[in-house]
C-alpha cells in the first residue's frame, strides 16, 4: 500500500507519502509525487510546501526491487526537477533514514530540515552503483567535493548534527514535532521573504591540482576491484567541468552502466538475502519469542570474553563464569580491554564503557545463572567437557532459560541429550573475534524449539550480526565448506603451486586472503586438532598432508611466528619460507605427486568450485533451506568478495551447467573421493537451472 497525500493548511501545502516499510521510491510513490506537485501547482495560495513521509523513515532510496525491471516512468530525476522547478519553496522534512534516492529527493527541495535522531546518506556504493538521479552532482554543491566524496565512496550515512555542520540540512527539528517544526521554518522563510535556493544552482568549489588522482590512490586497497567508485570520482570531477545538465546526462550513463553490472546484480542479490535469512521456512515470524534480559556466558577464554562483551554492548546483564579465577579475571581484563579500544575509537564515551562495566557480573558458581534467560558456553572444544557443562547448567538453570553452545564442530544433539531440556538447546556458533565478526551461526539442533530459534535470530539482530539458522552436521555450513575448499589449497601445493601463488590468484580474484594465510590466522593446529579427532578422515595420504606436517613440527602461523608463512616479529605480513617449499617438494617426490605448472584458472575452479559442490550438498541434505543463506553465510564470515554474490549465486551467474561439467571433469581426473556431484547439482547443471530458484 503506498500513497502520496496532499493537504493544505493555510499557505502551505504538505506533501505526505506513506509505502512501508521504509518509504521506497518505488513508481507509485514517484507518480503520487508527480500528481501531488501538478495539483498544487494550480492552486495559486500555497507559498511554501513541506514534503514528509509517516512511518519509520523518510525515503529510504529508490526501491531496489525495481531494479531488475524494466525502469518506469516517471524516472527519480524527472521527480526532483519538478520538485526543484516549483515556483515556491519546497521544505524536506527528514526522520529516521534518509537514504540514496531519498536524500537526492531532498537535495532537489529547495530547504531541508530533520529531526535530531535522523540519519542521512547515500549508500548506492554498497549495491555497486553511484547515486544516479543527480547526487552525484548536488552533494558536492552542498557540501564541497572531498566531504561528497567521503559520503558516497564509504556509503555511511552521517547523523543529523554532523549533516548540518556539513551544509546538507539547514535546520534540526525536535523529535516529537518534525511536521510543526517543519511548517515553522517554512512559515518563518516566508516572512523573512528568503529567495528560492536551487542546489543546482550552486558552484562547486574547486580543488587543489592532482585531487581526485590522490583521492584514487587513497581508496585503491579498499576499493579493490570494484567498478562504481571510480565512476562516483568521474561524476564528481564532472561537476566542476562540465555544466550541470551535461554532467547528469553522464552520471545517468554511469549508473545504467553500473546497474547492469555483474557486481551491482550481486551486491543487490547479497542486500536482499541478508534479509531473507530472518525468514525460517514453516515458523511464522509472528510466533512468540523468549524475553532476554540477562545472559550468562561459560568459560572466560577469547570466544567467551568476546561473546560477553557484545552482549554487554548490546545492553544485556551479563554473568562471566569460569572454573578459573585467574582465567576470570583475565576474562574481566579482556572485556575492560575491549571496552578501552571502543572508547579510543570514539564508538562509545567513557560513561557508557562504566555502564556497561557495572552491568558484568563475574563468577565461578553456576548458582549464578540461576535467573539467566540465555546461557552461552564456549569452553574447550570437547565433547566431554560440553556434556558436563549442559549437566550442569541442566540443574541450575530456571525452566525456559535458552542454553546455547559455541561449539563450532560438534554434535548438537548430543551435547542437547546430555539434559532433560533438548528442545531448549541451541548452536550460537560465533566466528573469532566474537565481537567484531557480523556472522553468527545458530544451529537448530533436531529438538530446538520455534520460539527459540526466533529468540536467536533477534538477538543475532540485538548483537548486530547475521543470524543464520544451519542445520547439524559436521561444519554446519561455512566451516564445512572451508573443509573442501582448504582441501584442493593444500592439494595443489603437492602438485607444484606454491602457497604464494595459491593465495595471490584467489586473492586477486576476490577473497580478503588467500586460504593459506587464512589458515596461519586462525592457527594451523586448530584444523589439526579437528583433524585428528574426525573418525572419517579420508583414505589419502595426501590429504591435509603439508598441514599436517606444519602442525606436528609446531609451525601453527601467526601465533608460533612461523607456519605455512614466516611472519616478522609484530607483522602479520606472510611471508614465503623457503624451508616449507623444500618440503613441499620432498613430500611431492616421496608421495609420486608429479609436479607441474598451474594455470590461475585451475587454482580458481578447484578451490571455488569445491565450495560450490559441498554448498549444493548442503542444500540437498535439507542443512540450509536456501542457496542464499550460504552466499550470506561466505560473503560475511570467510571473506567471500560480496560483489560476487557468494559462491551459489556466482555459480548461477556463471551458469551452473558451467559449474557441473566442471566438476564432473574434476571428479573423472582426480577421483570421485572428492568430487562426487550430487543429484541436486546434477540436475541444475543439466537442465541450466539455478540454485536460486531452488
Ligand atoms: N528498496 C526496496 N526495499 C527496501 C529498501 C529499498 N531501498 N530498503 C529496505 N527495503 C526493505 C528490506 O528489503 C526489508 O524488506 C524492509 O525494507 C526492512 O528493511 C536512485 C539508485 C533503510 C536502514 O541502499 O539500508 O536509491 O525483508 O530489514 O534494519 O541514487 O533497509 O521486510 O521484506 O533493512 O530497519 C539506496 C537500503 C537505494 C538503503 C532500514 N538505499 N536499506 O534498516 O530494515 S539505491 C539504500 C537500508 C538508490 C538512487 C539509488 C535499510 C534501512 P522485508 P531492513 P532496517
Amino acid at each position: 500500500m503506498s500513497s502520496v497525500n496532499v493537504e493544505y493548511r493555510n499557505n502551505l501545502s504538505i506533501i505526505t507519502i506513506e509505502s512501508p516499510p521504509v518509504n521506497a521510491l518505488s513508481q507509485s510513490v514517484r507518480s503520487g509525487l508527480v500528481y501531488a506537485l501538478e495539483a498544487i501547482k494550480i492552486n495559486n495560495d500555497v507559498e511554501a510546501i513541506v514534503l514528509i513521509c509517516i512511518g519509520r523513515t523518510f525515503c529510504a532510496g529508490a526501491d531496489i526491487r525495481e531494479f531488475n525491471k524494466t525502469p518506469l516512468s516517471p524516472h527519480l530525476s524527472e521527480v526532483i526537477s519538478c520538485i526543484e522547478n516549483s515556483d515556491v519553496p519546497v521544505i524536506a522534512a527528514m526522520h529516521g533514514t534518509a537514504l540514496g534516492g531519498g536524500l537526492e529527493l531532498a537535495m532537489g527541495c529547495h530547504f531541508r530540515v530533520a529531526s535530531l535522531k535522523a540519519y542521512v546518506g547515500l549508500p548506492e556504493v554498497t549495491l555497486g552503483l553511484l547515486p544516479g538521479a543527480m547526487g552525484t552532482q548536488r552533494l558536492p554543491r552542498l557540501i564541497g567535493v572531498k566531504n561528497a566524496l567521503d559520503m558516497m565512496i564509504s556509503g555511511k550515512p552521517v547523523n543529523a548534527k554532523t549533516a548540518l555542520s556539513l551544509g546538507i540540512l539547514d535546520q534540526l527539528i525536535d523529535d516529537e514535532s518534525l511536521l510543526d517544526g517543519a511548517i515553522a521554518f517554512a512559515n518563518k522563510l516566508l516572512i523573512e521573504g528568503k529567495p528560492i535556493r536551487r542546489v543546482r544552482d550552486l558552484t562547486v568549489d574547486p580543488v587543489s591540482v592532482g585531487f581526485f588522482d590522490n583521492y584514487r590512490k587513497k581508496i585503491a586497497v579498499k576499493t579493490r576491484g570494484l567498478i562504481s567508485p571510480e565512476k562516483i570520482i568521474c561524476s564528481v570531477e564532472s561537476s566542476i567541468e562540465m555544466p550541470f545538465d551535461e554532467a547528469v546526462v553522464q552520471e545517468r550513463d554511469f549508473f545504467s552502466e553500473c546497474k547492469k553490472s555483474s557486481q551491482s546484480k550481486a551486491l543487490r542479490h547479497v542486500f536482499f538475502a541478508e534479509r531473507a535469512v530472518a525468514k525460517i521456512p514453516g515458523i511464522s515470524a509472528e510466533a512468540s519469542q523468549r524475553q532476554i534480559d540477562e545472559v550468562s556466558v561459560i568459560g572466560a577464554g577469547t570466544m567467551g570474553a568476546g561473546i560477553a562483551y557484545s552482549a554487554l554492548r548490546a545492553g544485556f546483564k551479563v554473568i562471566l563464569i569460569d572454573s578459573e579465577r585467574s582465567g576470570l579475571q583475565r576474562g574481566k581484563e579482556s572485556i575492560k580491554g575491549l571496552f578501552e579500544h571502543d572508547v579510543a575509537r570514539g564508538r562509545i564515551d567513557d560513561a557508557g564503557m562504566n555502564e556497561g562495566l557495572e552491568r558484568l557480573q563475574t563468577t565461578q558458581s553456576f548458582e549464578a545463572v540461576a535467573n539467566s534467560d540465555l546461557l552461552i558456553e564456549a569452553v574447550f572444544e570437547n565433547m566431554a567437557i560440553k556434556k558436563e557443562v549442559f549437566r550442569t547448567l541442566d540443574k541450575f538453570c530456571r525452566p525456559g532459560a535458552i542454553l546455547a553452545t559455541n561449539t563450532s564442530t560438534l554434535d548438537i544433539d548430543e551435547i542437547a541429550a546430555a539434559t532433560d531440556r533438548p528442545e531448549d538447546v541451541i548452536g550460537l556458533h560465533f566466528f573469532s573475534p566474537a565481537h567484531i565478526m557480523r556472522l553468527l551461526e545458530i544451529v537448530r539442533g533436531a529438538k530446538t524449539a520455534d520460539d527459540v530459534l526466533l529468540t536467536a535470530l533477534a538477538l543475532s539482530k540485538q548483537l548486530q550480526k547475521i543470524g543464520v539458522v544451519v542445520g547439524n552436521c559436521f561444519g554446519f555450513v561455512g566451516n564445512r565448506m572451508l573443509h573442501g575448499y582448504g582441501r584442493e589449497a593444500q592439494l595443489l601445493l603437492l602438485e607444484g603451486a606454491p602457497p604464494e601463488k595459491v593465495d595471490g590468484v584467489l586473492q586477486e580474484w576476490g577473497m580478503a586472503m588467500g586460504p593459506h594465510a587464512v589458515f596461519d590466522l586462525a592457527g594451523l593446529d586448530v584444523g589439526y586438532k579437528i583433524r585428528q579427532e574426525r573418525t572419517d578422515q579420508p583414505e589419502d595420504p595426501l590429504f591435509y598432508r603439508i598441514a599436517d606436517m606444519l602442525s606436528e613440527m609446531g609451525r601453527f602461523g601467526q601465533k608460533t611466528s612461523k607456519g605455512m608463512y614466516l611472519y616478522d616479529s609484530g607483522s602479520r605480513e606472510p611471508v614465503p619460507d623457503p624451508e616449507v617449499q623444500v618440503m613441499i617438494s620432498r613430500e611431492a617426490e616421496l608421495l609420486g605427486v608429479e609436479q607441474r605448472e598451474i594455470s590461475e584458472q585451475e587454482i580458481i575452479e578447484r578451490c571455488i568450485y569445491a565450495l560450490i559442490l559441498e554448498g549444493s550438498r548442503i542444500l540437498e541434505e535439507g542443512i540450509s533451506p536456501r542457496s542464499t543463506d550460504i552466499d550470506v553465510v561466505w560473503t560475511n564470515g570467510y571473506g567471500f568478495p560480496r560483489y560476487r554474490g557468494g559462491p551459489m549465486h556466482y555459480a548461477d551467474e556463471i551458469g551452473v551447467q558451467r559449474v557441473y561439467e566442471a566438476i564432473c571433469e574434476l571428479r573423472d581426473r582426480f577421483g570421485s573421493l572428492y568430487w562426487e556431484v550430487p543429484k541436486l547439482l546434477e540436475n541444475l547443471g543439466t537442465t541450466d537451472g539455478k540454485f536460486a530458484d531452488l
